[in-house]
C-alpha cells in the first residue's frame, strides 16, 4: 500500500476524551472513530489488525477441531424466554420491536440460539462431540462504556459452544478450549494467564478467565508470580488427546491465579510471600462449563448408547476479539506509539523514502516494494512528499515492527537501513538482504 493513496487519518493532538494509552493511540493512529458511546467505526488500519486477530482465532479454532458458523445479530425474544434469560439479563440487553410488534434483541451472547440449532439437527450421541463457534458482533448496553474498544457496547467476540454426551467429554472440551486459547494469545505476542473466576450471567460451575496483566486493566487479580514463567511455546498438541489437554490445564492452573471474585486470602497465604502478587489485568477471554443449564429447559437431547434420551452437556467459550486490540497495545507500546507484535501487525514493514522525487530513491523504493510483495510481505510505503522526521513519527506511531529507510546517501553505497521498532536498532544492508531478513523473520511467525 502506498501511503499517498491510503486512508490513514492520524491525529497530531492527543484526544482529551481518551483515558488510557491504548485508546489514545488507536485514535491518534487513525484506527477507529467513535460514533456513539461505546460504538465505533473501524478505519482501514484498525480494521486490518482486527482481521489479522480474527484470522488467528479462526486458524486456532480449526486446529482444535471446532466448526465455524454465523448466527444473526438480531434474535427473537421467544428463544430467550425458553431459558429464562430474557427477563434475567436486565438492562444490558438491548431490546426492540419489529413492525409486527414482535420482540427482538441484539445478541449479547448466543447460548440459546446455538442450542436451538443443535436441537433441530442433532439427535444421536453418534454425532457428538460437536463444537460450533462464530465470530460475530455483540451488543451489551454497558453502564459505563469506556477505554475505547476495551469496554464497548458493540464489540466483536468469538463465541464457541460445545455439545457432549457426558460431563467427562464436556470437561475435555473445556480443556481443549483452554489449550487452544493459550496458543491463540501466544501467537498474538500476548501472555494471557488463565485465572479461576466467577461465571456471572452465563452460569455454571467451572470457569476460567484469561487475563493480560496491565496497570489499566479493569480486573483485580491475585497470583503466584511463577505463573508468568509458563509458556505453551511450539509444543505439538493433539487436541483429541484427553490426557495431554488435561495435563496442560493442570500445568497452567496449578499455581494460584484468581480474579477478585474468587480470591481467597487463606489459600493465597500459602503462596511463598516473595511470589505473592496483586495486580490488574485485562480479561481477553473466558471459558465456561455449565452442564445441562440450557439443554434441559430447551430440550436439546440426544439418544444415548442405551437408547434413552439425555440432555447434552455444554459449555461456552469466548474471546474478546475487538478488546484484544486494546490489550495488545496496552502490553506493547512506548512513548512514540504502538509496537505491533509480528503476528498481528497491519503491514509487515514500512518503507520510508527520505527523498521523494529523487529518481534513484524512488526507483529503489518501488523495487523494494515489489520484492517484498513477491516474497509475500505487505509493505506500507510512505511515498508522501514530507519531511523525514514526519515520516518517522508516523511510522513510530502506527507501530509497524520493521522499517526500511531508503535515501540517496545509502543508495550510493548500495545499502538501505533496516530498523526494529521494538529495539530501535538499525542495520545497513543491501535491499536484497533486507527482504531476505524480513522473509526469514516472518517465516517463523505467519
Ligand atoms: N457466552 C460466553 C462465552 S462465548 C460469554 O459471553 N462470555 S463473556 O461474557 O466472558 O465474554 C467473552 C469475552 O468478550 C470477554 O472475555 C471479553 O474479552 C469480551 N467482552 C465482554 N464484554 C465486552 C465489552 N463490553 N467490550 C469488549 N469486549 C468485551
Amino acid at each position: 500500500m502506498r501511503l499517498s493513496r491510503y486512508f490513514l487519518p492520524v491525529l497530531k493532538e492527543t484526544p482529551s476524551e481518551a483515558q488510557i494509552v491504548s485508546h489514545r493511540l488507536m485514535l491518534r493512529a487513525g484506527m477507529i472513530k467513535q460514533q456513539a458511546a461505546g460504538i465505533y467505526s473501524w478505519l482501514p488500519l484498525g480494521f486490518k489488525v482486527l482481521r489479522r486477530i480474527e484470522t488467528i482465532v479462526h486458524e486456532e479454532q480449526a486446529r482444535a477441531g471446532h466448526i465455524a458458523i454465523q448466527m444473526p445479530i438480531l434474535q427473537p425474544a421467544d428463544l430467550w424466554r425458553e431459558s429464562g434469560r430474557y427477563d434475567d439479563y436486565g438492562q444490558e440487553m438491548l431490546r426492540m420491536k419489529d413492525r409486527h410488534e414482535r420482540d427482538l434483541l441484539y445478541t449479547p451472547t448466543a447460548e440459546e440460539m446455538v442450542t436451538d440449532i443443535f436441537r433441530a439437527h442433532v439427535g444421536s450421541y453418534k454425532d457428538l462431540p460437536l463444537t460450533l463457534y462464530q465470530i460475530q458482533w455483540k451488543f451489551r448496553d454497558e453502564v459505563r462504556p469506556r477505554f475505547g474498544v476495551m469496554r464497548g457496547r458493540e464489540f466483536y467476540m468469538k463465541d464457541g459452544y460445545n455439545f457432549d454426551l457426558t460431563k467427562e467429554d464436556a470437561l475435555h472440551a473445556y480443556n481443549r478450549h483452554l489449550v487452544s486459547y493459550l496458543r491463540t494469545y501466544e501467537r498474538m505476542g500476548l501472555q494471557a494467564i488463565p485465572m479461576r473466576a466467577d461465571s456471572g450471567p452465563i452460569g455454571g460451575d467451572d470457569t476460567h478467565e484469561f487475563l493480560v496483566l496491565a496497570e489499566t486493566g479493569e480486573s483485580e487479580v491475585f497470583y503466584d508470580s511463577a505463573v508468568t514463567d509458563i509458556r505453551l511455546g511450539a509444543r505439538e498438541i493433539d487436541y483429541d488427546d484427553k490426557a495431554q489437554c488435561q495435563a496442560i490445564l493442570e500445568e497452567f492452573t496449578a499455581l494460584y491465579a484468581r480474579t477478585d471474585e474468587t480470591h481467597d486470602e487463606a489459600v493465597f497465604a500459602e503462596v511463598p510471600e516473595e511470589r505473592r502478587r496483586s495486580a490488574r489485568g485485562i480479561e481477553v477471554g473466558q471459558i465456561f462449563y455449565f452442564g445441562t443449564k440450557y439443554s434441559e429447559p430447551m430440550g436439546a437431547t440426544v439418544v444415548g448408547p442405551d437408547g434413552a434420551r439425555v440432555p447434552v452437556h455444554m459449555g461456552s467459550h469466548g474471546i474478546g476479539v475487538s478488546r484484544l486490540l486494546g490489550a495488545i497495545i496496552e502490553a506493547s507500546h512506548d512513548d512514540k506509539g504502538i509496537i505491533w507484535p509480528e503476528g498481528v501487525t497491519p503491514f509487515h514493514a514500512g518503507i520510508v523514502n527520505l527523498k521523494q522525487g529523487d529518481a534513484g530513491a524512488d526507483a529503489a523504493c518501488e523495487a523494494l516494494y515489489a520484492a517484498l510483495s513477491a516474497a509475500g510481505l505487505e509493505a506500507l510505503y510512505d511515498d508522501r512528499d514530507a519531511r523525514a522526521g514526519e515520516k518517522f513519527a508516523t511510522m513510530d506511531l502506527i507501530g509497524l515492527p520493521w522499517r526500511i529507510t531508503v535515501g540517496p546517501r545509502g543508495l550510493a553505497k548500495g545499502v538501505v537501513e533496516l530498523t526494529s521498532r521494538r529495539t530501535g536498532e538499525s542495520e545497513e544492508m543491501s535491499p536484497e538482504a533486507a527482504v531476505a531478513r524480513l522473509s526469514e523473520i516472518y517465516a517463523g511467525v505467519l
